[in-house]
């Protein structure tokens, strides 16, 4: 018997006795020691570690809550998800998540790698870091991720197990009201405005029945195009990052989703980290905004051309092989990039889970500009996203440019 046969919610000393009960890892008589160190939304993360011999590991445990509000009950299988997800993805795209130990089903927790040497790339972001590798990194993930587990390159019986197996009910329905429904809706407990940028989300989103129209046909197809395993979460919280490595973690969120869902993601937190650095205007700004813009447009165009790469590469299905279908499915995928863009962008500024990128602003004008500048694109991404392909018409619109055809 031990008392980690059933669940309870762990403190940093049950961590310690949990390390040296369950793994291998640290020495009998190691004094280990544990710091509570999660400030996501959902989750409890330990580090543990020995300061002797150095070695650390990080368990990661689900509470029946969201950390972020009790108003979210949640079963604790989402490590499980979570687990199977991390241990795909290194084979799909090696080296670019952390590596998993243990997976605990009766105490909820996983076991992975520590990534302590890295930063959290919102925090290096914000701090106006810049990392050469990432777009190359990031699109490497993402097609491998993606185009690997749908239809085109898997045998359909055994991707309609991987769907089953994925089933997401929960989390999802956390993205189906917090990204595709709530920020459209004046009458929920939820919404937070900024003082300065209500009277404009009151009239431009609230008040927008074409947008809400627009969102409610990708809200649909959020929850009915089981196209390809994806991340779920994929924003710059959910990404470590040092000089030249990219390790991306927290896929509790996985089920099988439209593709542009995790494009899009990435690319509207890249947009909060370029309108932090707009309201900062300090030294470093202009050539941090330069990358980031950069960044951008090499992801979506690199993600583009080496979609069509492993599609020539991994494709099995024969109706897919037919000439033209490879372009026009990515097509599909950079509209709802698009679309996925600009629901992102709203949801942080008038949601309840917003991003620090935003909320640091301390200058209210500042702020309010910066929301309203990403508001308006959101819109853009969203009304637009047919005629939104290439990376540079993604700067275009954030930027208030046309997009040139
Ligand atoms: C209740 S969870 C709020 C948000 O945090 C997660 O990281 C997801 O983005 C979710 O929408
Ligand atoms: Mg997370």
């Amino acid at each position: 018997m031990s008392k980690f046969d059933s669940y309870f919610l762990m403190t940093p000393s049950d961590a310690i006795e949990y390390s040296k009960e369950k793994l291998t890892l640290f020495d009998a008589d190691s004094q280990l020691e544990c710091k509570e160190i999660g400030d996501g939304n959902l989750n409890y993360v330990f580090r543990v570690w020995d300061p002797k011999t150095k070695r650390s590991v990080i368990i990661k445990q689900a509470g029946n809550t969201a950390r972020i509000s009790d108003d979210f009950k949640l079963s604790t299988e989402r490590i499980k998800i979570e687990s199977k997800a991390l241990q795909l993805e290194e084979r799909l795209a090696p080296g670019l998540v952390p590596k998993v130990y243990r997976y605990d089903e009766g105490m909820n927790c996983c076991v992975m790698e520590d990534l302590s040497d890295y930063t959290i790339l919102r925090q290096a972001l914000l701090e106006q870091n810049i990392f050469p590798q990432f777009a190359d990194h990031i699109t490497t993930f993402m097609v491998n991720t993606l185009l690997l587990t749908s239809d085109v390159v898997m045998e359909h019986k055994e991707k309609k197990e991987w769907v089953k197996n994925y089933i997401n009910p929960e989390l999802c329905e956390i993205t189906e009201d917090l990204v595709y429904t709530e920020p459209y809706h004046d009458n929920n407990q939820r919404n937070e405005l900024f003082p300065l940028s209500r009277e404009w989300i009151e009239r431009e989103i609230y008040g927008d029945a074409t947008l809400r129209f627009e969102v409610a046909k990708c809200k649909f197809e959020f929850m009915n195009h089981a196209q390809a395993l994806l991340h779920g979460d994929l924003h710059t919280g959910s990404i470590f990052v040092r000089e030249n490595d990219t390790k991306v973690i927290d896929p509790e969120f996985a089920f099988y989703g439209p593709m542009g869902y995790d494009v899009g993601n990435v690319i509207a937190n890249l947009f909060f980290a370029r309108a932090h650095a707009e309201a900062l205007k300090d030294q470093k700004s202009q050539a941090f905004i330069d990358w980031v813009d950069e960044t951008i447009v090499t992801i979506i165009d690199q993600f583009k051309e080496k979609f069509l790469q492993a599609w020539k590469e991994h494709v099995t299905e024969i109706m897919a092989k037919e000439p033209g279908f490879d372009r026009w499915y990515l097509q599909n995928v950079i509209k709802d990039t698009s679309a996925v863009t600009g629901l992102e962008l709203i949801r942080r500024i008038v949601g309840l889970a917003k991003v620090v990128d935003i909320t640091s602003i301390e200058d209210p004008n500042l702020r309010q500009q910066a929301e309203l500048k990403c508001l308006t694109a959101a819109k853009r991404f969203i009304l637009e996203r047919e005629h939104i392909q290439k990376g540079s018409d993604f700067l275009a619109v954030f930027k208030g440019e046309k997009i040139h055809e």
